[in-house]
């Protein structure tokens, strides 16, 4: 049996319903011994990629250096275990158009056929940023930048429609620290409008590829500059500005750590309508805190369904931008570091999403189960609890609600709670919701109201004001 008939047994087990008759008529026709050689591990992807792509069709990349492309070394881990490549530098600006209007894409091709030519995917990196520029640009300002900025990105984008999965259309636009404003740059002083203005000509040449804007120090929920892009993103959103994805570099060390509301700031972002993506990840360290730092980055991707992939900021720790830090999944000569372990054993154990899927999983399975369910849980109205954790920020929040069943389960839940004066409800995930001040209700949605006996489920929302002193009840049936 081939990895791909093989259903992913999380995922049939945590989808009560016609499935679990399935589940038994399978066991039933099955030895007991049949049943028992399905055991997850022995199944389990042992590869990155292919395992990304049982978790619902995403991917697990890494970026690549056109120099490296004749180590041999760098290339069996390459074409073992990723699906998908960014190019490090062969796409940017002053690599891809030297002198004004003469381009040359000849190592942004030697990438692009690689990954084509195996059937992975690209992310196009970047079309508009202020930092390598070719010198012609960097000498210029004003209308003159502005025209040259757009037809760079159409030329560009224009020349690889249809082989880019996903472009970093605009990089690093935002300033550091407090106050989330953007950065200053030769193309913010052409007019605040250059981001969108690139988005609209990157559509116009490839209408197929997603556009993503890219940038870094933007995974804690908290920071300035987070809020600063996530209203951005919001802002075009609401005006029709072609934008499909937003891309979290996630540069990780113990200056800028991982933060533990990395997961609220991708799924804050996914509720907008957009894909998120992880695209240039590298968390610096060893031994076991490295390896739980990277678990915890791969669970995060996993529980926010529209976390479509994760890319690694280099194959080996000595292809690194920060060799010295070691932050990479391979050692030099290719063996695999606790790091890779732990992040293939996260993709394999694949959580079940905590937003809803916007598309029916990929992974579904066509074939009935072989596994034997663990089990039913007895459902019943057992009663039900419910906590709320809060990120807040000047003027929002963010509400994450762990509900737990009681004694016996749950068919369905309902969640109240007051909101304090002056906060407003703004929108909802994993739960229906009714009211948006004051007295407000949530209701589980179809996929979660069944919980068993002790287990959990969580949903969110987002709000305006102070979200401080709510206190959740908590009723089931
Ligand atoms: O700085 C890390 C990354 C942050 N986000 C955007 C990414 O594009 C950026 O990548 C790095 C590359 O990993 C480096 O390889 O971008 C650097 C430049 O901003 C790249 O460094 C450049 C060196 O500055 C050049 O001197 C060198 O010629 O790499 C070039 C090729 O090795």
């Amino acid at each position: 049996m081939s990895d791909k008939t093989v259903p992913d047994p999380r995922r049939l087990l945590a989808r009560p319903g016609p499935r679990a008759a399935l589940v038994s008529l399978a066991v039933g026709i099955l030895t007991a011994g049949a049943a028992l050689t399905f055991a997850s591990s022995a199944n389990a992807a042992t590869t990155l990629g292919a395992s990304a792509a049982e978790r619902g069709g995403r991917y697990f990349g890494a970026a690549v250096a056109a120099s490296k492309l004749s180590d041999s070394v760098y290339t069996t881990v390459l074409n073992r275990e990723f699906n998908q490549i960014t190019p490090e530098n062969e796409m940017k600006i002053d690599a891809t158009e030297p002198q004004q209007n003469q381009f040359n894409f000849t190592n942004a091709d030697r990438i692009v056929n690689h990954a084509t030519s195996r059937g992975w995917k690209v992310r196009g990196h970047t079309l508009a940023w202020h930092s390598q520029q070719p010198g012609w640009m960097q000498n210029m300002s004003g209308t003159a930048l502005r025209s040259a900025m757009l037809n760079h990105v159409t030329r560009v984008a224009g020349y690889y429609a249809g082989k880019i999965d996903s472009w970093d259309v605009v990089n690093e636009a935002y300033a550091d620290g407090n106050g989330g404003a953007r950065r200053d740059s030769n193309l913010q002083r052409t007019g605040n409008d250059w981001i969108e203005a690139a988005f609209r000509a990157a559509r116009t040449a490839d209408p197929n590829a997603k556009l993503c804007y890219n940038d870094y120090n933007t995974d804690n929920w908290t920071w300035d500059k987070t809020q600063a892009v996530y209203r951005m993103v919001q802002d075009f959103k609401q005006r029709g500005v072609p934008i499909d994805c937003v891309g979290f570099q996630s540069h990780f060390n113990s200056g800028s750590p991982y933060p533990s509301n990395y997961r609220t700031t991708l799924s804050s972002f996914a509720a907008l309508g957009v894909d998120v993506q992880i695209t240039e990840l590298d968390i610096e360290g060893s031994g076991t805190t490295q390896a739980n730092t990277y678990r915890n980055v791969v669970n995060d991707c996993l529980a926010v369904a529209r976390c479509s992939g994760i890319t690694t900021w280099g194959v080996r720790d000595c292809d690194s931008w920060r060799s010295g830090g070691t932050p990479l999944l391979f050692e030099c000569n290719g063996n695999k570091k606790p790091a890779y372990d732990a992040t293939l054993s996260a993709l394999n154990n694949g959580v079940t999403p905590t937003n809803p899927p916007t598309t029916p999983p990929t992974g579904n399975p066509t074939n009935p189960p072989t596994t034997p369910p663990t089990t039913p849980p007895t459902q019943g109205p057992g009663g039900c609890s419910a906590t709320v954790s809060l990120n807040s920020w000047t003027g929002g929040f963010v509400a994450t609600v762990r509900v737990t069943a009681g004694s016996s389960g749950t068919n369905a839940w309902s969640v109240g709670m007051t909101l304090p004066s002056g906060a407003t409800v703004t929108n909802a995930w994993n739960a229906n919701r009714s009211g948006n001040s004051g007295a407000v209700t949530f209701t589980n949605v179809s996929y979660n109201g069944r919980i068993a006996a002790g287990q959990s489920t969580e949903f969110g929302f987002q709000g305006t004001g102070s979200g401080t002193g709510m206190s959740p009840t908590c009723s089931a049936s």
